[in-house]
């Protein structure tokens, strides 16, 4: 596998290139797998850069999205996890005001072969919803995405909802998504934080055993 080939052609937005190189990796048994996915990551990156550079449009975004999104899926068979579903099920969204996916389906891909019934709730989620979903179908892990620099309001909303409906006791939270550090955790009064996918699961399997 050639991580640097990967990057490039995730930045350079070179779809059938990129599917190319994970179709590669599936044909060999999914070796590799934890690096292309953060070779793809790091691809995002730079259309990121690029796009504040002037370089890109929001138009490129999308299609960087859509390029990514398939080819996690390409890949998706080859993460972590013999996928048996015994951990029960857990809320994943990405929270009131972001429409950023991405990292959250990469994110669930992940949960679901750590072995999670993932209910994902989509994009731009009120708190009330999440609360509600979780009073509802008696769920107790719930993990917050959110890429925008707005999306940590959004988390610290959704975190005192769970306050407000005497709830917040009987829930464990996990953020995540680029805005997220230490700091903003403890800000917004989650339990747990992560940036990659493999924390993620690991912390949400320990609160389910
Ligand atoms: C693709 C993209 C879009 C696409 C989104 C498509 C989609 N379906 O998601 C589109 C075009 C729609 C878009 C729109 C906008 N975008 Co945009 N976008 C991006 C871009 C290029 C990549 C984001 C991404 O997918 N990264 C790849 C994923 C895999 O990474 P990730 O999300 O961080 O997720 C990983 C981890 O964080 C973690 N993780 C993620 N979620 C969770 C959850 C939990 C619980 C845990 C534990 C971990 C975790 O795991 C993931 C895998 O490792 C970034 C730039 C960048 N390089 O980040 C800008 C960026 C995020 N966008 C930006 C902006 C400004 C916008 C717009 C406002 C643009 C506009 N002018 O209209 C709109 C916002 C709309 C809205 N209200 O949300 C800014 C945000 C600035 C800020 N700090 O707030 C960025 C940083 C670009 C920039 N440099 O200016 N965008």
């Amino acid at each position: 596998m050639d991580k640097q080939a990967i990057i490039d052609a995730m930045a350079d937005l070179e779809e059938d290139e990129l599917y190319d190189y994970m179709n590669e990796i599936m044909d060999n048994d999914g070796e590799g797998v934890q690096e292309a996915l953060e070779a793809c990551q790091e691809g995002m990156k730079i259309v990121g850069d690029r796009f504040e550079e002037g370089e890109y449009f929001v138009g490129d975004l999308i299609y960087a999205g859509e390029i990514l999104t398939e080819a996690t899926n390409i890949i998706k068979p080859a993460l972590t996890g013999d996928g048996q579903e015994k951990y029960g099920k857990m809320i994943l969204c990405t929270v009131k005001n972001d429409l950023h996916d991405i990292g959250k389906n990469i994110v669930r891909a992940m949960l679901e072969a750590g072995g999670f019934e993932v209910m994902d709730l989509g994009i731009d989620v009120d708190p009330q919803t999440i609360v509600d979903t979780a009073k509802n179908e008696g769920i107790k892990i719930i993990a917050l995405s959110g890429v925008l620099t707005l999306a940590v309001d959004s988390m610290k909303d959704t975190i005192e909802a769970f306050k407000a409906a005497g709830m917040r006791d009987d829930v464990k939270i996990i953020v995540g998504g680029a805005p997220v550090t230490e700091t903003v955790c403890a800000s917004v009064g989650a339990d747990e934080w992560a940036l990659s996918p493999q924390k993620t699961v690991s912390v949400c399997q320990a609160w389910a055993s």
